[in-house]
């Protein structure tokens, strides 16, 4: 008691999550339903950020509470941010708050049964990689990891990581090096095949893979490229579930709601999915089990998602910004923009997609944009916007050179290609530096928007000619360049939202031109 009779309250920090709190959670937070001393290493896991903790990791969690089997995940990080701190002090464990809207569901994962900073050098990564116990590793590195040219799929042999790791093979930085170096000592020393599965939104995700290991390997000359061939499967996968970057709002939400501390926590929505090729070197975790889909092609899969689902996101999020606008949530709140993304999505997106087995195309755009909706998503439009010379291609230039190519229209795909370069541009000197973008190629753009200034037609000329994003028969198509010129133009105006508007208003038009499909 205080000096005047009132309780004092001593502030105790609360407990940090961890094993020994795992028999003491609060009862609305889930637990891991198997024994975690009974897991071994099976599996690695290269980049350990939200989305990998929001997918993978928990149906590996389902996949060990249903049909208990002995793998479990090392996850290493390459890149920051570090693990020590945050997973590896909570022994793996971490908080996943599944969330829509006004409701919360909350669980402990298991699955990830230590951690590994490989930030400072190459070797902790390369002594699990190549450790007999690992038998597939998986992967969440972003487009930009893979060192590749988009345009291409290429290994972008002028990567200044790829340079290095060339020079200096056994101390590599990249994704294509470490992994290539990873398999030389396996060969060295055991000989074991290894599956690696690319979880990361580039098109053909396995075959980009394949391609720049075995390119840097071919570059080694000395047989690995071969045993590679042999030993090594680079299935290719579709994954999906929105769980943005993490704030300091969720951290403290879970300590307030259970009474925890977690450095670790991750939010992510209701919907999920998972589609494999099934194409493997050796055992792999029965995932199909728990909802993932092993298949012979994905592709009709991935296109799907990219093209439907990610590029609706990108679009909201580049136009979203131009119009003032923080979130998903908010950009699709806005109807003009609603209204932009249904069409562009329903009149020329899905006449692109391949028949996927089980799915309405139209289904599927309003589950799509139903997602988006999720108030309780607060994924930035800045953070979608990210990278965004990385996604445009499977996103947005794909479907856009299908529909050329059948002399179809592509005045609304257009709108978000401009958008993405009137985003980068509006960060350059020239524009008044009106947000800080991450980009690799953010210098280029702006150094094109210096040098020519606020003229559409030189600002396009520019950006198209960077053929490591477009290839030159896009770049040089009449009607492309056209529509994406006379919309910039209005993009870059104060008036940003007009360019939407008037290509709902023309296309309205042309379809109204068309007697025999309005009938
Ligand atoms: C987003 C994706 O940031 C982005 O690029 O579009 O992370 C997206 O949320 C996921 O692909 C959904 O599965």
């Amino acid at each position: 008691m205080g000096d005047r009779g009132e309780p004092v309250s001593v502030a105790v920090s609360p407990e940090t999550l961890g094993p020994a709190l795992l028999a003491r959670l609060p009862a609305a937070v889930q637990k891991p339903a198997y024994d975690r001393a009974a897991l071994a290493p099976g599996m690695a896991h290269l980049g350990v950020g939200a989305f990998h903790r929001c997918h993978q990791a928990e149906y590996t969690d389902d996949l060990l509470a249903s049909h208990f089997d002995r793998w479990g995940v090392v996850g290493i990080n390459i890149r920051p941010p570090g693990l020590a701190d945050t997973l590896g002090r909570q022994g793996g464990l971490y908080t996943r708050l599944i969330r829509e809207n006004g409701s919360v569901e909350a669980r402990v994962i298991g699955s990830i049964i230590e951690v590994v900073d490989s930030q400072a050098s190459a070797t902790p990564a390369l002594d699990i990689l190549s450790s007999s116990d690992i038998e597939l590793v998986t992967m969440t590195v972003t487009e930009k990891g893979y060192c590749h040219i988009p345009s291409s799929g290429e290994l972008d042999l002028d990567h200044s990581d790829i340079i290095h790791d060339l020079a200096n093979p056994g101390t590599p930085r990249s994704v294509p090096g470490l992994l290539a170096r990873a398999l030389e000592l396996r060969r060295a020393t055991h000989s074991r095949p290894l599956t690696l599965l690319s979880c990361d939104n580039i098109p053909a995700n396995g075959v980009i893979l394949a391609n720049v290991v075995q390119a840097f390997a071919e570059r080694r000359g000395n047989g690995l490229a071969d045993w590679i061939s042999a030993n090594a499967a680079f299935p290719s996968a579709m994954v999906d579930r929105i769980a943005p970057a993490v704030t300091q709002a969720d951290l403290d939400g879970v300590e307030q709601r259970f009474g925890y501390r977690d450095a670790a926590v991750v939010v992510g929505e209701p919907f999920r999915q998972w589609v494999i090729e099934q194409k493997f070197a050796g055992r792999m975790p029965r995932w199909d089990r728990v909802g993932a889909s092993f298949v012979d092609n994905v592709t009709p899969f991935e296109h799907l998602k990219m093209r439907v689902l990610n590029g609706a996101q990108t679009t909201l999020a580049t136009l979203g910004v131009l119009a003032g606008l923080e979130h998903t949530f908010d950009a699709i709140a806005d109807p003009l923009l609603l209204a932009f993304v249904r069409r562009m999505l329903v009149e020329e997106t899905l006449p692109t997609l391949l028949p996927v087995p089980g799915m309405e195309p139209l289904a599927y755009v309003a589950q799509c944009l139903g997602r988006l909706r999720n108030i309780a998503i607060r994924h930035r439009n800045h953070q979608i916007a990210t990278d965004g010379s990385q996604k445009i291609v499977q996103r947005l230039l794909n479907p856009i050179r299908d529909r050329l190519s059948q002399g179809q229209s592509i005045a609304l795909l257009a709108i978000p290609v401009a958008g993405w370069m009137a985003y980068l541009i509006q960060a350059s000197a020239r524009f008044g530096k009106r947000w800080p973008v991450s980009d690799p190629y953010a210098g280029k753009v702006a150094d094109i928007s210096d040098a020519t200034g606020r003229d559409p037609q030189a600002l396009v000329a520019g950006i198209l000619a960077i053929d490591t994003i477009f290839d030159p028969g896009l770049a040089a198509n009449d009607v492309f360049r056209r529509s994406v010129t006379s919309t910039l133009g209005e993009l870059l105006s104060d008036d940003p939202m007009a360019a939407v508007r008037h290509s709902l208003e023309q296309s309205e038009a042309v379809r109204l031109k068309r007697p025999a499909q309005s009938a």
